[in-house]
């Protein structure tokens, strides 16, 4: 297991002296969030970065996201040459040692929340989404959601592409995707780490589906290689009770390329806020989750996800620095506890 911490890079108020105080923590997951999905990544920024990274004493062996282009998702014809940029930037990230990309294939809008501060009974805020809320606004996009990539066509213009697209052709979009970029990948030395979509249902009426086992099995099965993987995120997966996670885990095994550690309390149907790490706090035993992970021998990057804002801190939602530190000790301290291999062992 490598724990690592996201960053977002110089506007993230975190910085890469807080994340290398944190016991354990060795690696930083970030991305060129300025380039839209159409773009190669310049060599020269990601040189950049890297060494910075390393100047700080840590590693940059994940990338979280190397986004898909709107057009792929849409199966449109422009998907060729967006694909084949796609497959340019896995070769240069290959070549700086990045050996985890971590994408998603959601349609138009990644992870959504309903409240980006949800007041808790111990002072802190967190994010939560409440379905019956969604019916309610009005233009998601003037909504103050999260999104981290720059969209470069109108969000009207993609609205009204979607409205034909099912989940069919969403699937059919994907295995043509993964069917093009996994030998890339794979002769890249580069695993392809494909999220959950979060929350792991239909919104807006986009369709989303990556949503439970099933799913994530028929991912591994449009592209037979081994680089063809999964993130496995417990915060997207865990809000809905059918996912069984450490069986999950069991199972998925080698395919799990990079681990999301997130806790949530589901408070009704399609109704969740998110909380501290600890099993005690929400909904998902990560205790078991950490089992399960030490059962499949997992070596690769783990990080811990979304976390509460507390202390006074404000900053990105879900990504202050306090609380995700106590939450990779506390991960790290499972880990020691169920048996884990250190990789300082
Ligand atoms: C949320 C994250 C997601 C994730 C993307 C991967 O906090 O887990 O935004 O980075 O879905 O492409």
């Amino acid at each position: 297991m490598v724990f690592t911490f996201r960053w977002f890079g110089r506007k993230d108020p975190v910085t890469l002296a807080h994340i290398r105080q944190i016991p354990g923590v060795e690696s930083v997951v970030t991305a060129l969030y300025d380039i839209p999905a159409s773009q190669l990544w310049p060599p020269a920024q990601l040189a950049a970065l890297k060494a910075e990274i390393e100047a700080a004493g840590l590693r940059f062996d994940v990338v979280e996201s190397l986004p898909v282009h709107e057009d792929i998702k849409l199966g449109r014809p422009s998907r060729e040459a967006l694909i084949e940029t796609y497959c340019q930037n896995l070769r240069t990230l290959g070549e700086f040692g990045v050996k985890v990309v971590c994408y998603n294939f959601m349609p138009l809008f990644d992870w959504l929340r309903t409240d980006l501060a949800l007041p808790l009974p111990d002072g802190s805020t967190v994010m939560s989404y409440d379905h019956r809320r969604i019916a309610h606004i009005p233009d998601p996009f003037a909504a103050d959601l999260p999104a981290y990539f720059p969209l470069d066509e109108s969000p009207d213009a993609l609205k009204a592409a979607y409205r034909t697209i099912t989940a069919a052709d969403l699937w059919a979009n994907l295995a043509y995707f993964l069917q093009r970029v996994a030998p890339v990948a794979e002769a890249a030395g580069v695993n392809l780490a494909l999220h959950p979509d979060d929350p792991p249902w239909s919104v807006f009426n986009l369709p989303r589906i990556i949503t439970n086992e099933a799913a994530l099995r028929r991912v591994l099965e449009l592209a037979d290689s081994p680089a063809n993987g999964l993130t496995l995120c417990t915060g997207s997966l865990g809000v809905n009770p059918d996912n069984d996670l450490p069986a999950m885990i069991r199972r998925l095994g080698s395919r799990i390329h990079f681990a999301h550690c997130r806790n949530v309390k589901i408070t009704g149907e399609r109704q969740f806020h998110e909380v501290a790490h600890p099993s005690t706090c929400g909904s998902v035993d990560m205790r078991a989750v950490m089992e399960a992970y030490c059962d499949i021998g997992f070596t690769g990057p783990l990080r811990p996800d979304h976390g509460r804002m507390i202390w006074g801190e404000t900053g990105i939602p879900g990504y202050g620095l306090y609380d995700r530190a106590l939450g990779v000790l506390y991960l790290r301290g499972l880990w020691e506890g169920v048996g884990g291999m250190m990789n300082d062992e």
